[in-house]
């Protein structure tokens, strides 16, 4: 019997050694790919439930089942990255070529071989994640604020020792990372280079249908289109905060202190508008006492968002979004509040998960969630590895385009808003909108710029904060309002380095969603000022979106991209055009002053 059975394993690895020496055919490599297709979508739905659970009810519980999960398919990648090294140098039909491409970039922390250490570095994603989730600062012992409580008081305190003192309270929550994310980092990087990556960035970046080079002269030549634009802003804000609060407190010709910006992060500043000396009545309304006023409720906002997306022509959202989603911060345990936006099944099952406060800025972002849930349920059809953006700039884009058409003749067509405001009003509305929107442009950008170094070796652990504050100084010109040292580590107190979701995504999806906007105004007939535009109720602007949407990560993402606007580059033209009146109004306001810091 024994016998039998060694020499059947026998033949068995014969066969199986025959088969892998052999030269791999066409119908090999699509069978592969198909079966790879069916296997991770049942891992990937798995793990999403278990990602929902832990994300909605941190505790070490659910933290190990979401481990877990992750776990297996992090693993089936890795042998499926494997395996697919037997058909290199095969020549295939584009799409599968382009499948087998998708495969290895499927995970944003590719995990070594060896399953300790891939355990190892799955439990500590897990943890850094859940501790950015339940981070809190406590005031007095009595007096804790999570992050919902510190963006509110950031966003509305005028104190400047409050300020600071929060600011300085929540950046604590990053220095217990540090250790675990050096490692983490050592660990993702093995996972790469063991599937042929340099690094994880490199990774991170063989994402843009193009070439790492190409990828960073598209970067900086998009920057520099920018840029001009930034300074401006910059410039124009530091002199109005030191007319506030003293030029002992903002610096003349200095960087700006990065808690006086409205935003824990300073990667937004539309809350500090009314600092800068324009009348509040200025802009003819204010999107959160109009919605305090009509009296919403977060489910009430988000179905503002869904009726949007309705006019365009496409479907209501499915009951199970509903009762599944979260809404509100719940008062009994932790989550992660981040808003997110989650497609569990590939198929209908769409929800967000997100702590909505009665504020402007919710309503932008519940537009930007469901911009993901419902690019994700128009490529539904597409095959497993094309269910995604065009590239992932495209998909946090969405979102943000429609919101930009949330203009106040929108408002007043829906009933939020009685009259619309005169032309007077348009400097001061764009100037609200380009604190959040070009203020955030160096943020956007530098992000990964830190990450990507930290992944090549060239940011080492000795040097992460250091660093970290050196990008932040060149690019945004903020600086941090206490000293900084090695023994804090400032960037695990923003999310997406703690849940370790690249960056550069929302660089891109800043650029594009102008542009998209711009082409969605075209396809509705519309034709004055761009920043005036909205496209509520356009069946053909809303058409040429769905059709780009539904591509999913089919196509090369210039294809996507001329698809809806006839374009096939990234253009920062459209972003530059909408606030050409206030590049304008700007370039008055700052004669005679130093720009820069
Ligand atoms: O993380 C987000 C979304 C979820 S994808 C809420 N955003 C970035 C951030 O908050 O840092 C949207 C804008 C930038
Ligand atoms: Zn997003």
């Amino acid at each position: 019997m024994k016998f039998r059975c060694l020499l059947l394993l026998l033949c068995f690895s014969t066969l199986m050694e025959a088969q892998s020496a052999s030269k791999p055919t066409l119908a090999e490599a699509e069978q592969f790919i198909s079966q790879a297709e069916a296997r991770l979508n049942e891992l990937n739905t798995r793990a999403a439930r278990a990602g929902w659970v832990q994300e909605n009810f941190i505790t070490d519980d659910t933290e190990a089942i979401a481990a877990d999960a992750n776990e297996q398919s992090t693993a089936a990648v890795t042998e499926l990255v494997e395996q697919a090294k037997r058909f290199d140098g095969l020549a295939l039909p584009p799409a599968l070529a382009r499948k087998f491409l998708l495969l290895k970039l499927g995970l944003t922390a590719p995990a070594p071989k060896d399953p300790k250490l891939r355990r190892e570095m799955i439990e500590i994603g897990t943890s850094l994640d859940g501790d950015y989730g339940k981070g809190k600062y406590c005031r007095r012992p009595d007096d804790c604020l999570d992050i919902t409580a510190i963006e509110r008081i950031m966003s509305s305190s005028r104190d400047p020792k409050e300020l600071q003192e929060v600011w300085t309270g929540w950046h604590k929550v990053g220095a217990p990372m540090r250790q675990r994310y050096a490692r983490f980092i050592e660990l993702s990087n093995q996972g790469a280079r063991e599937m042929g990556f340099k690094d994880v960035g490199a990774l991170w970046r063989a994402g843009y249908d193009m070439t790492p080079e190409q990828f960073n002269a598209e970067l900086e030549r998009l920057w520099q289109q920018v840029r001009p634009l930034y300074l401006s802003l910059h410039m124009f804000v530091r002199a109005r905060l030191a007319q506030h609060y003293g030029a002992n407190v903002v610096p003349a010709n200095g960087p700006i202190p990065a808690d006086l910006l409205g935003n824990p992060w300073a990667q937004e500043w539309g809350n500090i508008f009314p600092l800068l000396g324009l009348p509040e009545s200025s802009r003819g309304y204010d999107l959160t006492e109009l919605l305090k006023a009509k009296n919403l409720d977060p489910k009430g906002m988000v179905r503002y968002g869904e009726n949007f997306y309705k006019s365009l022509g496409f479907a209501p959202l499915p009951p199970t979004f509903w009762e599944r989603s979260l809404f509100t911060k719940p008062r009994d345990r932790d989550v992660v509040c981040h808003a997110s936006a989650w497609d569990l099944d590939n198929q209908d099952d769409l929800r967000v998960k997100m702590c909505i406060q009665i504020r402007d800025e919710d309503f932008i972002t519940i537009h930007h969630e469901l911009g993901h849930n419902f690019y994700q349920r128009a490529y539904k059809g597409q095959p497993y590895f094309f269910e995604g953006g065009a590239n992932d700039g495209f998909h946090e884009a969405i979102g943000d385009t429609i919101a930009l058409a949330v203009t106040p003749e929108y408002l007043q067509q829906i009933g939020l808003l009685d009259k619309v405001p005169s032309a007077d009003a348009d400097i001061p509305l764009l100037l609200k909108q380009a604190l959040d929107k070009v203020a955030f442009l160096p943020f956007g950008l530098l992000i990964d710029q830190w990450r990507w170094k930290v992944f090549s070796g060239e940011i080492t652990p000795a040097n992460y904060n250091q660093a970290w504050w050196d990008l932040r100084l060149k690019y945004q010109g903020v600086a941090p309002p206490v000293a900084r040292s090695e023994a804090d580590f400032d960037p695990g107190a923003k999310y997406h380095v703690a849940g370790n979701v690249p960056y550069m995504r929302y660089f891109l999806a800043r650029i594009l969603q102008f542009q998209f906007y711009r082409a969605m105004c075209k396809e509705a007939g519309y034709n004055g000022p761009l920043h005036r535009c909205t496209f509520y109720n356009s069946k053909p602007a809303g058409e040429k979106l769905n059709k780009m949407l539904a591509m999913g990560q089919s196509r090369p993402w210039p294809d996507a991209l001329e698809a809806l606007t006839g374009q096939r580059q990234m253009d920062a033209s459209a972003i530059l055009d909408y606030f050409a009146p206030l590049q304008k109004w700007l370039d008055e306001q700052n004669k005679g002053q130093k720009t820069g810091w």
